[in-house]
């Protein structure tokens, strides 16, 4: 029973594809740089309380020779209580300062008159597609091209309900709202093709809501807007 347990577990593993964890742009970087600092933190601590536990269970257990031991009778600890104050506070700032700057600075704007410069692409979502709409006015469905190594700034609004626009390597996610525009820069990508999806809940053909991303060289990117 135990091992079927654990075999349909791994095979549930496999079909997880977490591929934010191999950032192909600067944005998604960010990202998983923030997953992994909080994850190492939070394996500092997990270790750590741990250790300590399987040490005081194996210290304190119940011998024949302590049978009737009873513990000394203490009122508080000044030291350690000062000290399981500090270190978590530290941890939080240590954990805020990344993720409260990187946050910021990624966070989607209000407003079009971003003072970013970089290649700008109107995205809309609808049940269940996504356009993209090009400077020149060049217009293609379910697939987004974009040139490597440059700043990409999203436009994104939906035409009916809230969608969530998201490439797992290259960033996301962003709420795509129903009359209202939101810029969000892709900083950087770097060459290949990606899977994007929607990943808010929007209506039956959410799970086909899916789009291809190519980020192809300068050259070929200037080429394919006049296709
Ligand atoms: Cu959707």
């Amino acid at each position: 029973m135990k091992k079927i347990f654990l075999l349909s577990l791994l095979l549930l593993l496999t079909g997880c594809n977490i591929t934010v964890l191999e950032p192909k742009s600067e944005t998604a970087s960010e990202q998983a740089f923030l997953i992994t600092f909080s994850f190492w933190i939070m394996m500092i601590v997990v270790v750590t309380v741990f250790i300590l536990f399987a040490r005081f269970v194996w210290k304190y257990r119940y011998t024949d020779s302590r049978k009737h031991d009873l513990p000394k009778d203490v009122k508080g600890n000044i030291k350690l209580e000062i000290t399981w104050i500090i270190i978590p506070v530290l941890l939080l700032i240590i954990l805020a300062v990344p993720t409260l700057a990187i946050t910021y600075d990624q966070s989607p704007e209000w407003t079009k008159e971003s003072d970013d410069t970089g290649v700008a692409i109107d995205v809309t979502g609808k049940q269940f597609n996504w356009m993209f709409r090009h400077r020149n006015g060049k217009e293609e469905m379910d697939k987004l091209v974009i040139p490597e190594g440059e700043s990409i700034i999203l436009n994104l609004s939906s035409e009916d309900v809230i969608h969530s626009f998201w490439v797992p390597e290259l960033g996301g996610k962003v709420d795509v709202m129903p009359g209202k525009e939101l810029t969000y820069e892709i900083k950087h990508p770097q060459r290949g093709t990606y899977q994007g999806k929607c990943a808010e809940y929007c209506g039956l053909g959410h799970a086909d809501m899916t789009f291809k991303v190519e980020v192809v060289s300068k050259q070929a990117y200037a080429q394919y807007l006049h296709q």
